[in-house]
């Protein structure tokens, strides 16, 4: 293709943009735009898929069958999310196994907020409410991307995600009737998980590569920024209104901006934990990597499968 008509191609895309018309799979896009949605949406596939991993360690130890029940439903629909976003990062030209190769060989990143343990019942709480919640925030304008089987997974997603941060919040709810003890273990939890819960919704926008070209294309309809800002106005009436103290003493509504102050984020603490250094980064990998590694019976039988109903078909029309 010669390089005026490549120029061509640009512009009529840079118009469909402009236009909110959704990209699909077969249609012409910039390479770079095809990358930058292989890297977001994967590593997005990828976190919904490690994020199993701390939920998951309380289903055997919920409180009650109610709340077993809920928590499974829960992890069972983030491995669901996991696999509509790589069924969708697959149509842009790369495979399920270049996927997993490169989150298993530490090439992909996934979302920082899955490396930080998970120490009591309240933590299942505190990530619904939290990390769910900020989710939500994070993955609403996602519903409106320009490419269209991320933005339609999107969709679906973000009303489980609903369920999701309900469930967690309801856990709070409860600890915080309950007795000392559990109001203190709610209130350890949310110490523990709110600074990482504003760190992953990514680093502030001066310091972010991706998001000046990514709202361009309009795959980012909101910076990091001005979704951390969402998110903290939104929660922290949650928290007062079951009693739980935000663990910043900077935090203060601003009357004039109609939103809070709020204090300094450990930037080094972030970039620690995304370059696989923070508290459970290694057994995260070490737990994903065998989970594949012992389910390769279960592709080879599905495979072996595969194949001898291909031979019956072709012995009929022979
Ligand atoms: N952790 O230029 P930036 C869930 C990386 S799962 C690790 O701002 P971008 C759930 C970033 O990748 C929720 N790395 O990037 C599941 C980039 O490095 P690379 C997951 C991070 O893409 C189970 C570099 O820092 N949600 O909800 O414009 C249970 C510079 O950043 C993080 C999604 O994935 C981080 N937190 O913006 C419960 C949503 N932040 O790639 C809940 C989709 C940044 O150049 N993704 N980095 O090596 C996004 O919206 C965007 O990718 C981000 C980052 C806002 C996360």
């Amino acid at each position: 293709m010669s390089e005026a008509q490549i120029k061509n191609l640009e512009k009529e895309f840079d118009a469909r943009i402009a236009r909110d018309e959704k990209i699909e799979p077969k249609d012409w896009m910039p390479e770079k735009y095809r990358k930058t949605h292989i890297r977001q949406m994967s590593q997005h596939a990828h976190s919904e898929i490690i994020g199993m991993l701390p939920e998951g360690n309380w289903i055997s130890r919920a409180p009650s069958l109610r709340r077993k029940v809920a928590l499974l439903a829960k992890v069972q629909d983030e491995g669901g999310h996991g696999l509509y976003l790589y069924s969708a990062t697959e149509t842009l030209g790369i495979t399920r196994d270049e996927l997993f190769e490169q989150l298993h060989s530490g090439k992909a990143k996934y979302s920082s907020i899955f490396n930080y343990p998970t120490l009591t019942w309240a933590d299942i709480g505190a990530i619904g409410w939290l990390v769910d919640g900020a989710a939500i925030i994070n993955q609403v304008p996602l519903c409106s991307t320009s490419f269209g089987p991320y933005a339609r997974a999107m969709v679906r997603v973000c009303k489980e995600e609903s369920f999701h941060q309900r469930q967690g919040y309801e856990i709070m709810v409860k600890l915080m009737k309950g007795t000392p003890e559990q109001k203190a273990m709610a209130q350890d939890a949310l110490n523990r998980w709110w600074w990482p819960s504003l760190m992953m919704l990514g680093p502030t926008d001066s310091e972010s590569v991706h998001t000046a070209q990514s709202m361009k294309w309009k795959l980012k309809r909101k910076t990091n920024d001005e979704l951390r800002q969402q998110f903290i106005d939104q929660t922290v009436p949650q928290a007062e209104l079951i009693g739980l103290n935000i663990p910043d003493e900077e935090l203060k509504w601003n009357k004039e901006k109609k939103s809070y102050d709020f204090g300094t984020i450990d930037w080094d603490e972030f970039w620690q934990v995304v370059k696989g250094h923070g508290p459970c980064n290694k057994e995260r990998m070490t737990a994903r990597v065998s989970a594949w590694e012992n389910g390769q019976w279960v592709r080879d039988a599905a495979m072996a499968h595969a194949e001898k109903q291909e031979h019956k078909k072709l012995n009929k029309v022979g």
